[in-house]
């Protein structure tokens, strides 16, 4: 099965699926909306197309990501660690020792260049295309989500720019205060590759944002890629299919040629705003600060243009399937660097950042501080505030299981590390912004040169007379049990 090629073949899926309800009541989207998809998302309910958002004639698709089974549909596959695999594939990638291998290496090789983003002449996106003084923010459902939100603003965007160095193209997912007609706010955090690419320009920088895109690609504006991975790239290869681009209307960028919506414009240094508050992934509002106002040169639109939105705040919100889906992906792309973990689970309450439970496969002391480290050195995993580290038998996963051996393997006065790195942009909790406390918590069975006494074996039924109630559970006349 192919992943959808744009938003429209992804809504017949969702449809098809029994997976998207049409809300036809007029609903709106200050407030009105969030209320309502908070109690669809915690219900594990479906994604909604509200075809009458109030004052607004696009209609507004959300909670289009609120399950692993729409995740999965999303992708093409039945688990999302099939997404991993498929990269783990490439990245263990050996030389080739026969012809089977030469063949499967060159079929390998071949899907990363179809990966590449296509460059076509036409694009659906360009349909309707608005200049200047034409550019209106304000036809869109744009929604309002919390009460001491600033403004509306733009939850779901792509947004498109090229490092003025290397020219390199990078896709992230930022919100977009909007502030007036043509104008928005840019929130690329500290640590943002969109970010970085505005701290090299002189003056000016080009921005272009595409809205209501195939799920993958969508996707791939959240990934936590390194910078000098394109995200069209890294959507190309995940949908086994090239992204066709357009090249825009006012800006020297190219935007996915089948976009429901894109905004084109600039960003300029010393151009900024004080963005916020907004409720956010947190669960709190997070402070007013400055970022770049973001000025719309052009908007183009399909013909009855669909508005993507969705709602962030105290978790579990449907972002946290985005989560869910990265945690998968890139476990591969973690163990190519740190190869003795086994398995990760970034819990949901933890908002992404906050906590991280990590399960490895022990071979020496100290071992569960190295993976600590690692986990702080690693990307947008630096940011994580607690590493709980737990032996190969352990299911990440299952929360009882890690509670049990955070509890019954440690000593807080020798298995306990505190340390310091970046804080994520948003934290409220630590003493000043951008630094903060680390905590590791080794969960692991200890040996001898960690300071551990004899280490008592674990309590375990032998197998043989496992089997033996196995065979005899009926003669009991006890119910079944899993
Ligand atoms: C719904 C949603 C909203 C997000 N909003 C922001 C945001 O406002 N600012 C930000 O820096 N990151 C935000 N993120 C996270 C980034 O999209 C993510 O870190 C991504 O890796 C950024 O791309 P980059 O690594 O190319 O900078 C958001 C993610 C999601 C799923
Ligand atoms: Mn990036």
């Amino acid at each position: 099965m192919h992943p959808p090629s744009d938003l429209r073949d992804w809504i017949a899926l969702l449809e098809r699926e029994g997976e998207l309800v049409r809300v036809g009541a007029e609903v709106d989207p200050h407030l009105e909306v969030t209320e309502v998809v908070d109690r669809v998302v915690k219900a594990g309910g479906p994604a909604l197309l509200f075809e009458r958002p109030a004052g607004s004639n696009h209609p507004l698709l959300i909670n289009q990501f609120g399950s692993e089974r729409r995740m999965c549909l999303a992708f093409g596959v039945d688990r999302l660690d099939d997404v991993g695999a498929k990269l783990a594939d490439v990245l263990e990638m050996q030389p080739p020792s026969g012809l089977v291998d030469k063949l499967r290496g060159l079929k390998q090789l071949k899907s990363i260049a179809d990966s590449l983003p296509s460059t076509v002449r036409k694009g659906a996106c360009q349909e309707i295309v608005l200049t200047g003084d034409e550019v209106d923010l304000g036809v869109l459902p744009v929604q309002t989500c919390w009460p001491l939100d600033a403004a509306p603003f733009i939850t779901l965007p792509a947004v498109i720019t090229r490092d003025p160095r290397t020219g390199q193209r990078n896709l992230g997912m930022y919100r977009m205060q909007v502030l007036g007609p043509r104008t928005t706010a840019m929130h690329w955090q500290l640590h943002k590759d969109g970010r970085a690419d505005f701290g090299t320009a002189d003056g000016r920088m080009e921005v272009a944002v595409a809205l209501g895109l195939d799920p993958v690609t969508a996707y791939s504006a959240s990934a936590p890629l390194p910078k000098h991975i394109d995200e069209l790239m890294f959507a190309g290869f995940l949908r086994g299919a090239a992204v066709d681009v357009v090249k825009g209307v006012t800006v020297d960028l190219e935007v996915p040629a089948s976009a429901e919506i894109v905004l084109e414009g600039y960003v300029e240094q010393g151009d900024l705003i004080e963005e916020g508050p907004f409720g956010d992934h947190t669960g709190f509002y997070t402070a007013a600060e400055p970022f770049p106002v973001f000025h719309v040169t052009a908007m183009t639109m399909r013909r009855d243009a669909i508005y993507p939105s969705i709602v962030v705040g105290k978790p579990p919100q449907e972002d946290a399937w985005l989560g869910k889906a990265t945690e998968r992906i890139f476990l591969p792309a973690i163990r190519a660097s740190v190869p003795e973990i086994v398995d990760y689970d970034l819990p949901v309450a933890g908002a992404f950042h906050n906590c991280a439970i990590v399960s490895i496969r022990k071979s020496y002391p100290a071992h569960a501080r190295k993976v600590m480290h690692a986990i702080w050195g690693l990307g947008l995993l630096s940011l994580t505030k607690t590493v709980i580290v737990v032996d190969e038998h352990v299911d990440p996963h299952d929360y009882a299981q890690v509670a049990f051996y955070a509890g019954a393997n440690v000593d807080p006065a020798r298995d306990v590390v505190l340390s310091e790195g970046p804080a994520d942009h948003l934290d409220h909790a630590t003493a000043g912004q951008f630094v903060g406390g680390k905590l590791g918590i080794d969960a692991t069975a200890k040996l001898p040169e960690e300071g551990a006494r004899e280490w008592p074996p674990e309590i375990e039924m032998s197998a043989e007379v496992k089997r033996l109630v196995d065979r005899r559970w009926a003669e009991y006349g006890l119910a079944e049990t899993e």
